[in-house]
């Protein structure tokens, strides 16, 4: 950029300048080449966050509420997981299966039907793909809990884990597990 600036402080284009024109601009290309290269970089993630595609994943064994999880991922820079494709299921079942304390253990994802029953919603106010969907068998029931005393709003939030990785709605206020997620960085090394 600054050669450009000094070429038009020339008054009097002679040969010889336009011989230093030709260099000029060889040098502005090679700049414009080494400025690409700065770019391409692999995708990588902070520590403690497993890189899978061009996305980062935070399994956070700290349980807490829906809500309260989705805030500590935000805070990190993340969201809850949002699930766009069978392979994220199933690299997500992979990966939660080996940080599960038990058959039992779940983690929570960022879809919730808390807005509107039965409008499944993922964090970004997506609707839920229902071309492909992972819930379990019996599931979702909006379970009220025993006669429905114990959970009056019933099941608005979304678990994925025990065994299969399928996906349970459960209350949004029982503590559990969680996943986050956020886009893996590209910048310069
Ligand atoms: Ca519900
Ligand atoms: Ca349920």
């Amino acid at each position: 950029r600054n050669e450009e600036f000094k070429l038009g402080s020339f008054e009097i284009m002679g040969p010889q300048d336009f011989v230093h024109l030709q260099s000029t601009v060889r040098v502005l290309d090679q700049d414009e080449g080494v400025q690409v290269g700065r770019y391409d970089t692999c995708p990588k993630c902070e520590e403690d966050w497993e890189l899978h595609g061009e996305k980062c994943y935070y399994f956070s064994t700290r349980e807490s509420t829906w809500n309260q999880s989705r805030d500590d991922c935000r805070h990190g820079g993340g969201d809850l997981v949002k699930i766009d494709s069978r392979e994220e299921q199933v690299e997500n079942t992979l990966r939660v299966r080996e940080k599960m304390n038990d058959d039992y253990d779940t983690f929570w994802i960022g879809l919730t039907d808390s807005q509107e029953e039965d409008k499944w919603l993922w964090v970004d106010d997506s609707p839920l793909n229902t071309s492909f969907l992972f819930w379990n068998d019996t599931q979702p029931d909006n379970w009220p809990g025993i006669n429905g005393e114990n959970l009056p709003e019933g099941d608005d939030c979304v678990v994925m884990g025990k065994k299969s990785g399928c996906w349970f709605d459960v209350s949004c206020k029982i503590p559990y597990k969680s996943i986050c997620e956020k886009s893996a960085e590209t910048r310069r090394v």
